[in-house]
């Protein structure tokens, strides 16, 4: 073949390219989460494919990839990954990015929240936005905030209504926080990937583990493994879409608009369909055979005093200013 005829051959194959794929540039990027296919991080990252594809008559794709299979099952490498720009999106929480930045943690101190209106006062105002700053500052940009949701106890052993209950439990933990607090009140911690839980829980290598009820317990079964919990509503975890920092200054300013509304309003959808969930959950995981106990205001109370050591231990690890910020925004809620 000559150069000629080559030339028309590359350029009839575009042009059939093109007309089969609509357009020659569409491209699909990679989105990767930490949980099951059946959560409500799932549903969202779906709805976010959904969305950012009809916004950009499918020139933009999203292929989403649960359990953490595009970082070995390492849930934590995850924003490291998006970080350096190995990965375009994830979504994931707060306690996962806690070892690339500590301040994450802010969110999920023991008992920093009492109710959702406290949850949104920070992460839709000016704390949230300090944090989209910091997430920046590592080469990760927070899209938009969803729901993760208040971390409650689950295990085999017995019905836990106060901290002398956690005394000796082999529990299961996501992340370095959550050791600590596991420890303040006398569990026996251990930090283990969410994908290898369930089994862990139904041979009896841990006694217990923590999730939201509406995002995780319901969506993977916890209940299938697990006989009592506790609500004790000790820690909230928020998710966030993130997209790598060198990809978002990849696109032009058209492009990123329409990505930051898919990202907003597949958060959004997110976020209410995790409260939702939770609304129904207690009512469900009873009917599943499930004990759950709902403590009185002093119970959670003795829950608070017992975990304040690990309160205070990463208040000073994330800085006492922005724990502030997040202090005075719950209070004025
Ligand atoms: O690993 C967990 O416990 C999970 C799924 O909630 C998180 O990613 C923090």
């Amino acid at each position: 073949m000559d150069l000629k005829k080559l030339g028309a051959f590359a350029l009839t194959s575009a042009i059939v390219c093109a007309a089969l794929y609509g357009t020659a540039a569409a491209e699909t990027l990679r989105l990767s989460h930490n949980t099951g296919d059946a959560t409500t991080w799932h549903k969202g990252a779906e709805k976010f494919n959904e969305l950012l594809s009809a916004e950009t008559g499918g020139e933009m794709t999203v292929r989403v990839f649960p359990n953490a299979t595009l970082s070995g099952g390492d849930q934590m490498k995850q924003a490291e990954m998006v970080s350096r720009g190995a990965l375009d999106f994830v979504i994931t929480s707060a306690i996962n990015v806690t070892p690339l930045v500590p301040e994450m943690a802010v969110f999920s101190l023991p008992y920093l929240y009492a109710n959702y209106e406290q949850v949104d006062a920070t992460t839709d105002g000016a704390p949230g936005d300090k944090m989209k700053e910091i997430m920046d500052s590592h080469d990760i940009v927070v899209l938009a905030w969803g729901e993760n949701g208040f971390r409650e106890v689950t295990n085999n052993a017995r019905p836990i209504k106060s901290p002398k209950d956690m005394k000796g439990l082999k529990m299961r933990v996501a992340g370095p926080m959550y050791i600590d607090v596991m420890n303040a009140l006398g569990a026996n911690p251990q930090q283990m990937q969410w994908t290898e839980t369930f089994t862990a829980l139904q041979q009896g290598v841990v006694d217990g583990q923590e999730n939201p009820i509406g995002a995780v317990i319901i969506p993977q079964r916890v209940y299938e493994v697990q006989k009592y919990l506790t609500a004790w509503h000790y820690s909230y975890d928020p998710v966030f879409l993130g997209i790598s920092k060198k990809r978002w200054d990849s696109f032009d300013a058209a492009t990123k608009e329409k990505v930051q509304k898919a990202a907003s309003e597949a958060m959004a959808y997110q976020k209410q369909i995790t409260r939702e969930s939770t609304e129904q959950g207690i009512a469900l995981l009873r009917e599943k055979g499930m004990e759950v106990y709902e403590p009185s205001a002093e119970e959670l109370q003795a829950f608070r005093d017992a975990t304040k050591p690990a309160f205070d231990t990463w208040a000073a690890k994330v800085g006492t200013d922005l724990v502030t910020s997040f202090q005075d925004a719950v209070a004025a809620a």
